[in-house]
């Protein structure tokens, strides 16, 4: 069966108070994150990946020699993706469950240090990315940066937390101003329940 575009965990103008507008909700999962999905069921048609899962087509396609001309990879990639993100934010208030805040306290010092790597991250990706809380294959929790649609199934690591860093996310609510889309995502949009799920 050809892959759906998930409805949103609450309603389009649900995080409009928390610094995500319905408007940006309506493009970014309405149109980019369907097209992904349209676009993402087309590429594979007809290839050696039709009914192959979602991570299972990451995994196969990911060649870092030749992200951008990649069309499977990259729908499929971003499918995946926003799928992930719609899921890691929550329009209530949200408090770090105490196993994820001592994880990231054993890795990166305190709450705070994690939260400036992250946005570091999320603002230095050049061009289309994610910025990423992952926990690597030694079991140790990690911050990274991806280019376009790449992501942690790509390596083996597990995903924990993703921002979406590409301008279609951020330019309705803070035109420019990255870095604080980064801050506001990560103040108050993040649903920590869900990252400490994943771990
Ligand atoms: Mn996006």
């Amino acid at each position: 069966m050809a892959f759906q575009l998930p409805d949103l965990p609450y309603s389009h103008d649900a995080l409009a108070g928390k610094g995500m507008s319905k408007e940006t909700l309506e493009y970014h999962h309405d149109k980019h994150h369907n097209a992904y999905v349209t676009n993402g069921n087309k590429a594979i048609e007809g290839t050696e990946w039709e009914g192959k899962s979602l991570e299972e087509i990451i995994k196969g396609t990911y060649d870092p020699k030749a992200v951008a001309q990649n069309g499977i990879f990259n729908n499929i990639s971003q499918l995946w993706n926003h799928n992930q993100f719609w899921e890691m934010m929550s329009p209530d208030d949200s408090t770090m469950p105490s196993e994820l805040e001592k994880a990231i306290t054993d890795s990166f010092g305190s709450v705070d240090k994690f939260k400036d790597e992250f946005k570091a991250a999320g603002a230095g990706q050049f061009g289309s990315g994610w910025a990423w809380l992952v926990k690597d294959t030694d079991g140790g929790l990690k911050v990274t940066k991806t280019e376009n649609g790449v992501n942690p199934v790509c390596f083996g690591q597990t995903t924990l937390l993703g921002c979406d860093v590409w301008e279609h996310s951020y330019y309705i609510d803070f035109r420019n101003a990255r870095p604080d889309y980064l801050t506001n995502f990560l103040d108050k949009l993040v649903n920590w329940e869900n990252v400490a799920s994943r771990m």
